[in-house]
């Protein structure tokens, strides 16, 4: 992986320098926010820990698809995002679900997210979840909450949320779309036409690479032939922004500059976010994933944790003291290490409600199994 001040400094070829000083949509966040932020990226992380822990005490079916340590990106891409844009988040970004709109309210019943409760009682597999229990992982999505339905196909989404945002366009309305995808994602067909139909037509739409470096088994220099994966962007001409995917500010930063392009009717954007996946590929494959890798790339991989260069960062820019910031320290830790003691109180309070939710909720009956299948009288 790139070093800190190069990841940040450099861009692809398609940003001109004096579009890139508008990089700092940041000094526009009220103290308020960073506080907001900080929480967020505690909550994604108590969610991954928690689930981590279930699956472990063997209280959670199915497979997990760890999202530690890339946290900063589900919630820099997030955080600038309007009630009325649309996201399409894949395996890796369970918390995407309900970060959405999360700035409008926790607790706030309109918002244009989905609940915690609701993405836990998915991954409870209960029948209160959005998909009645067909699964227990991101195949759910929500029309009204714009949320574009993930599929297992790997960059699936892209040509979906390119036509999502073709009828933005055709519509007039100045809403965009945000697609996440894993770098290995990007050597699939679907990734290419997508983009290319965007680029063609100018849609306000951002794809998102969460480049962690790996593919399941397979590195990502044998996945992309170029260094930067944004440099993909290159073939479509638009613009192929790199960010430091373990700076939640510099996420921000390059998305809501990305986001601002498109409202203006200026097209897409490629944003590559540079980080490591903590983990296996899921849950399946963490013994696997320690033989596959080195100990020295794993520990390098996770030397900067997205919650400690927050918080270095709020405290250099007294928007926090040393010692709130010493109050609860997940950060750096294995997800086994950690306790409920190492996060804020709201923060588990926000996650016990939901998990209880989830375990509290009842499984579908067996007729479920036929509802769905065959066109059904409106209820
Ligand atoms: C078209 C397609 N090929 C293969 C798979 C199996 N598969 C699921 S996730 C994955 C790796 C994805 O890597 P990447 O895109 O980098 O995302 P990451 O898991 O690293 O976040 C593979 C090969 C799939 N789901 N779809
Ligand atoms: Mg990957």
């Amino acid at each position: 992986m790139n070093s800190e001040s190069s990841v940040v400094a450099k861009q692809t070829d398609a940003v001109s320098d004096t579009e890139s000083q508008s990089l700092r949509t940041r000094d526009q966040l009220a103290p308020a926010d960073h506080l907001e932020i900080l929480r967020q990226l505690y909550l994604a992380r108590y969610f991954d820990v928690r689930l981590i822990k279930e699956k472990r005490r063997g209280r959670l079916r199915g497979t997990l698809y760890s999202s530690h340590n890339q946290e900063a990106i589900l919630v820099g891409t997030l955080f600038g995002l309007r009630p009325d844009d649309w996201i399409s988040p894949i395996h890796r970004d369970m918390p995407a679900f309900f970060l959405k709109d999360m700035r409008s309210g926790w607790n706030n019943p309109d918002r244009k997210g989905m609940s915690v409760a609701e993405v836990c009682a998915q991954v409870w597999g209960k029948e209160a979840s959005p998909i009645r229990a067909r699964d227990n992982w991101s195949h759910i999505g929500s029309l009204d909450k714009g949320i574009i339905y993930s599929t297992s196909m790997l960059a699936a989404t892209i040509p979906v949320a390119a036509g999502v945002a073709f009828a933005f366009k055709l519509d007039g309305q100045d809403s965009v779309v945000l697609t996440y995808n894993g770098e290995g994602a990007t050597a699939r067909g679907d990734f290419h036409e997508g983009i290319n139909f965007a680029a063609i037509h100018k849609l306000p739409l951002i794809t998102i690479i969460e480049n962690n470096q790996w593919a399941y088994g397979t590195p990502v220099e044998l996945e992309c032939p170029t260094e930067d994966v944004a440099d993909r962007a290159k073939g479509y001409d638009i613009p192929g922004l790199i960010a430091d995917g373990q700076d939640v500010l510099d996420v921000y930063d390059k998305t809501m500059w990305a986001v601002e392009r498109a409202r203006r009717g200026r097209g897409p954007s490629i944003i590559e976010c540079k980080t490591f996946r903590a983990y296996g590929h899921g849950d399946h494959d963490d013994d696997r994933a320690m033989r596959y890798r080195d100990a020295e790339e794993i520990e390098r991989g996770r030397s900067r944790d997205p919650i400690s260069v927050y918080k270095r960062y709020l405290v250099e820019a007294q928007l926090l003291s040393a010692e709130e910031a010493d109050r609860h320290t997940p950060e750096n830790r294995d997800a086994l290490q950690v306790t409920d003691d190492d996060f804020p109180p709201e923060v588990i309070a926000a996650l016990k409600e939901a998990v209880e939710f989830a375990v509290s909720s009842p499984l579908p009956e067996a007729e479920e199994a036929f509802r769905w299948v065959f066109a059904e009288d409106a209820e």
